[in-house]
C-alpha cells in the first residue's frame, strides 16, 4: 500500500554500525545506544562498503537519532522496513518494538514511545549468522544452499510513518480485464467510518470512477464494481490506474492510501498461459538484486538501466530469482510491462552439499519449518498481490523434489499460496528434470536445464539432445501444463574469446543461447525461455565461481557481452502474443 497523505520520515543516509563479533550488544544494552565511529550507509548491504566487513556474517547494530515534530503528537508512529536481515530486532528510545525474520520482505512495528519535538533513538540489531534454518539455507558464508552472495544490513529504505488511530491497514485488489474490481479493504478504527473509493488514472488527474460510502464497520469492507470503459494491463500497453481509498470521520480525513493497479486476466489452459485472453510467451531472464559496493539493494538510476536493457534486448518477462524484489524493482515490472513470476527466498540449489537426503527429508517434514515457509510466502503475497506484474508465483527454487517429503513439501506450500490468493497461477523452477516428484503439483511446469554447461562439458549439441529426450518425456507426462525453461546460461568472461567456441569465453555463452532459444522456441509446449542470468552477480567463494557467477549477458555493470546482442536478434523475433 502506498500513501502521499500520511507523514514520513525517511531514516536513509549515514547510521552509526558496530560490528558485534562476539554477540555481547544485548547483553551490555547497546539498545540504549552505543558508542562507534563506525559508519554504514543505509539503504545498502553492510558488507561491501568497508572491505573489513566484507565476509562477516553473524550480528551488527545500527543506530539512527531522527528528531520528530509535535505536530505529529496525536498520531500512531510506525517504524517501517522495505527489507533488512536476515533476523531484525528493533528498539525505540531503549524500548524494543519488535523483530522480524527474513531479508526481503516489507515489515513493520508500532511505536509506542515517541519524544515529540526532541530527538529520537532508533537502534537496530542485525543477525545474519548462516543457519540451515534460515530462508535460504546455508552453512558458512561460503557453504550455502544458495549460489547468491549472502549480504546483510538494512538494504531497503526504512521510514517512520504516522497514521490516525483509523487507520487503512491493508487492501486486496482483484481486477478482470473486463474492467471489474473486488476489493477487500481492512479499516481499523474504534467506531464506524465512511469510506471515499476513487479509481483515477496513473497520473491521479482524473477521476474514473468516485463513491463515498457511509458508516462503514471496522474490519473488511467488500467493494466490488464493474468499470467501464478502462484499458487492459498488457506488456505493449502496460495500462495502470490509481485506486484510492480515503477515510473520513465526520467528513474530516483521516487516511488515505492507494495502489498502482491494472485490468487483467491470467490463466492457464490447454497447455499455454493466457493474458487477457491471447496466449504469451514469456521472454526473459533470471535476474538477481546485486550490485558494486550497495550489494542486496539496486538502487533506482541501476533500475532503471536494467529495465531499458531489457527492454532493447526484447524481454517481457523476468523471474524474482531467488526472493522478492524491492517495490522500486516491482514497480518498474508494472510500468515498463514485465511479466513477472513472484519467487520467496525458499532457493535450494546446493542444498546437498551441506545436508545427507535424510536430513532434507527431515527438515521439509518438520511442522515449524513448513510453517516458516508459509510465513514468508504470506509476506510476499501480501505485499505484492495488487500488482498487475505478477502474473505467477513460483513457490520454490531447485527444492531437492526427488525425495517425497520434498514433494509434499511443495504440494502444501503450493496449495497454501493458492488459497491466499486463488488469482494466479502456481510454478516452481525445477532441476529434477524427468526424477521430480512435484510437477504434477503445479499448474506451469518451470524447468532449469543447464546441459552442455554443467553437464557435457564443452558439447551443447549433445548436452542439448539429451535435454530435448527429457523435454519430450515431462510433456508427454503432463500434456496440458505449459513449459518454461526458467534458466539455462553459460558462464562467460568479458574479454575472453575463443575460435572455436569453449567453455568460459563469450562466444561459448553467446553458441550457447542461440541454440537454445531457436531449438526450444520451435516446441509448441515451451511458453517461456528465461536465460540465467540477467547480469554477473557476486556469489560465496568456491572453485566454481570467479567472484561472481558469470552468467550475466550483461557485466556487473551492466555493459553488454557478446551474448547481448546475439539474444537481441533472437528475443526480438519471438512475440509476446503466440498464435492460438
Ligand atoms: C541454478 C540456480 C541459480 C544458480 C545457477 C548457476 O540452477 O537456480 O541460483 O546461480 O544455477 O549458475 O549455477
Amino acid at each position: 500500500m502506498r500513501s502521499w497523505f500520511r507523514p514520513r520520515i525517511s531514516l536513509e543516509g549515514f547510521w552509526k554500525f558496530k560490528v558485534d563479533g562476539k554477540g555481547m550488544g544485548e547483553k551490555e544494552e547497546w539498545f540504549k545506544g552505543f558508542s562507534s565511529n563506525d559508519l554504514v550507509y543505509v539503504p545498502s548491504s553492510w558488507n561491501e562498503q568497508n572491505p573489513e566487513w566484507d565476509q562477516y556474517t553473524g550480528v551488527v547494530w545500527y543506530q539512527k537519532d531522527v528528531y520528530i515534530d509535535a505536530n505529529l503528537r496525536n498520531k500512531i508512529a510506525w517504524i517501517v522496513f522495505k527489507g533488512a536481515g536476515y533476523r531484525t530486532k528493533v528498539w525505540v528510545n531503549s524500548v524494543f518494538v519488535g523483530e522480524h525474520e527474513g531479508s526481503f520482505t516489507e515489515f513493520r512495528f508500532r511505536v509506542d514511545k515517541v519524544s515529540y519535538s526532541s530527538f529520537n533513538r532508533v537502534v537496530v540489531e542485525i543477525d545474519n549468522t548462516p543457519s540451515i534454518d534460515a530462508l535460504p539455507p546455508a552453512r558458512e558464508l561460503n557453504v550455502t544452499a544458495f549460489d547468491f552472495f549472502h549480504y546483510g544490513g538494512i538494504h531497503r529504505p526504512v521510514y517512520l510513518e504516522f497514521t490516525d488511530s483509523c487507520y487503512i491497514d491493508d487492501m486486496t485488489i482483484y481486477t478482470k480485464a473486463d474492467g471489474l474490481l473486488r476489493t477487500f479493504i481492512d479499516v481499523v478504527c474504534g467506531r464506524d467510518v465512511d469510506i471515499k473509493i476513487k479509481l483515477m488514472d496513473k497520473e491521479m488527474m482524473k477521476v474514473i470512477h468516485e463513491e463515498y460510502i457511509r458508516n462503514v464497520k471496522p474490519g473488511r469492507y467488500v467493494y466490488e464494481k464493474k468499470i467501464s470503459d478502462v484499458k487492459p494491463w498488457d506488456p505493449e500497453e502496460p495500462n495502470l490506474y490509481a485506486f484510492i481509498v480515503e477515510v473520513f470521520i465526520d467528513g474530516s480525513l483521516r487516511d488515505s492510501v492507494y495502489e498502482r493497479i491494472g485490468f487483467r486476466d491470467v490463466e492457464v489452459k490447454n497447455g499455454k498461459i493466457y493474458l487477457n485472453g491471447r496466449p504469451v510467451f514469456l521472454k526473459g531472464f533470471g535476474r538477481h538484486e546485486d550490485f558494486p559496493v550497495t550489494g542486496k539493494h539496486l538502487p533506482g538510476a541501476v533500475l532503471v538501466r536494467d529495465f531499458y536493457l531489457m527492454k532493447k534486448i526484447g524481454a517481457n518477462s523476468f523471474r524474482t530469482s531467488h526472493y522478492p524484489y524491492s517495490d522500486e524493482h516491482l514497480d518498474l515490472a508494472d510500468e515498463f510491462g514485465f511479466m513477472v513470476i513472484l519467487e520467496p527466498p525458499t532457493c535450494y540449489s546446493g542444498i546437498g552439499r551441506i545436508l545427507s537426503r535424510d536430513e532434507i527429508a527431515k527438515l521439509f517434514s518438520r511442522d515449524d519449518y513448513s510453517a516458516k515457509a508459509k510465513k514468508f510466502v504470506e509476506e510476499m503475497v501480501k505485499q505484492h498481490k495488487n500488482r498487475p506484474s505478477v502474473i505467477i508465483y513460483s513457490v520454490t527454487n531447485e527444492p531437492p523434489s526427488d525425495i517425497p517429503e520434498v514433494a509434499e513439501f511443495i504440494k502444501k506450500l503450493a496449495q497454501f499460496i493458492k488459497e491466499l490468493d486463488p488469482s494466479r497461477p502456481v510454478t516452481f523452477a525445477s532441476h529434477r528434470s524427468i526424477g521430480d516428484l512435484a510437477l504434477g503439483y503445479v499448474d506451469v511446469i518451470s524447468l532449469n536445464y543447464y546441459r552442455g554447461w554443467y553437464s557435457e562439458w564443452g558439447d551443447i549439441g549433445r548436452g542439448m539432445e539429451t535435454m530435448l529426450k527429457e523435454l519430450e518425456e515431462i510433456h508427454r507426462k503432463f500434456p496440458d501444463k505449459p513449459i518454461i525453461i526458467s534458466e539455462f546460461g553459460a558462464d562467460a568472461i568479458t574479454g575472453l574469446h575463443s575460435d572455436p567456441p569453449q567453455m568460459w569465453s563469450e562466444e561459448y555463452q553467446a553458441e550457447m543461447l542461440k541454440k537454445y532459444i531457436e531449438t526450444l522456441t520451435k516446441k509448441n509446449y515451451v511458453v517461456g525461455l528465461h536465460i540465467w542470468n540477467f547480469a554477473d552477480f557476486r556469489t560465496p567463494q568456491n572453485p566454481g565461481r570467479t567472484i561472481l557467477n558469470r552468467k550475466g549477458v550483461f557485466t556487473r555493470d551492466r555493459q553488454q557481452k557478446l551474448s547481448a546482442l546475439i539474444v537481441r536478434d533472437l528475443f526480438n523475433k519471438i512475440p509476446t502474443h503466440m498464435q492460438q
